[in-house]
């Protein structure tokens, strides 16, 4: 990175008056509201989303948690609200939140100009739903939003207007294996039993010219809170939805564990200290229903939308890895 764009983003009081970013907080405000417009006629109620707890989601690729003291208590800041997501469904079946994340990721991730350390996510979960449902809910979700930007922003949108297509649904679906193959016809060789590198993904993600999913990612490479595939345990039901055009990851999401022996079997394969998860593990134990639902970085869904280049563009007050900015 520049230390001429490390100073821009220390400098964000300077910056944040061009027109540029103006657009983009306009069509990520209109973004937000065709999100919610349409979870809301989808029979979603929103909720206020947790920002601190005693426990917070451990499947972060890589990133670290932040422990803040409590009173006296290690507390967590909200990496992601899925265990909450989880407590609140046995009240309220389909639910959303504007979720707020921060999650310590890696130094060489300020290079994939897509991570941020404080971002949002809109997460929703659905009770009793599959997979199938709730992709088929992302997609739909997906095209609503980029029909509705693009007829409220057309001035905004400027000369992305015109090559941002509403994609066909339904979108391709590759397994997580299927991705590895096309990976390896193109040279880039990767372990079976990991996640797919942020480049490698990247790479994958350019190959394409519609959005994708990847599914079935492997029990190793992510949290204890995916549900395994019956057939073949050591790979999960879970999805990414990947965009096209070398934009990278836009969802993460999948079915639940929700039976208690089953979760701290998880949970040990995982390696997680099992004390840490107290309320949870007690709320599973009382029964909750089986559930799916996914998460969509508000970011990044701006920076695929406006066509930009770098993740700090997406967003009034960017927060990179190891860059004290406002
Ligand atoms: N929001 C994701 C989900 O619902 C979890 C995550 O962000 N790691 O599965």
């Amino acid at each position: 990175m520049s230390s001429e764009l490390l100073e821009n983003l220390k400098k964000r009081y300077l910056t944040i008056r061009n027109n540029g970013l103006t657009n983009v907080l306009k069509i990520q405000d209109e973004t937000i509201s065709a999100i919610r417009t349409f979870l809301k006629k989808e029979g979603f109620i929103e909720i206020l989303a947790p920002i601190i707890g005693p426990a917070t989601d451990p499947g972060i690729r890589g990133a670290k948690q932040v422990t803040i003291n409590y009173y006296g208590v290690p507390f967590k800041l909200m990496s992601s609200m899925i265990l909450y997501k989880q407590m609140i469904i046995t009240s309220i079946p389909k639910v959303f939140a504007l979720s707020p994340n921060i999650r310590l990721e890696p130094l060489e991730t300020a290079k994939t100009r897509r991570h941020l350390t404080e971002f949002r996510q809109i997460d929703l979960e659905v009770a009793h739903a599959t997979c199938k449902e709730v992709m088929e809910l992302g997609e739909r979700m997906l095209c609503h939003v980029i029909d509705e930007v693009k007829s409220r922003c057309q001035m905004e949108l400027g000369e992305r207007l015109k090559s941002l297509k509403t994609p066909q649904r339904p979108f391709k679906r590759y397994t997580y294996d299927e991705a590895i193959e096309i990976l390896k016809n193109k040279g880039i060789t990767i372990e079976r039993d990991g996640e797919i590198p942020w480049d490698a993904e990247e790479a994958l993600s350019r190959a394409h010219s519609e959005p994708f999913w990847i599914t079935n990612y492997p029990m190793t490479a992510r949290g204890f809170y995916y549900m395994e595939k019956e057939d073949n345990p050591a790979f999960l039901e879970d999805f990414d939805l990947i965009y096209p055009e070398g934009f990278g990851e836009a969802i993460s999401g999948g079915q639940r564990e929700h039976r208690y022996v089953k979760l701290v079997e998880r949970m040990k394969k995982n390696g997680e200290n099992i004390s840490e998860y107290g309320w949870y593990l007690d709320m599973v134990r009382m029964g909750i229903p089986p559930s799916a639902g996914f998460g969509i970085g508000v970011e990044r869904l701006t920076r695929f939308i406006c066509g930009l280049e770098n993740i700090w563009d997406a967003v009034p007050f960017p927060k990179i890895a190891g860059i004290p900015s406002p």
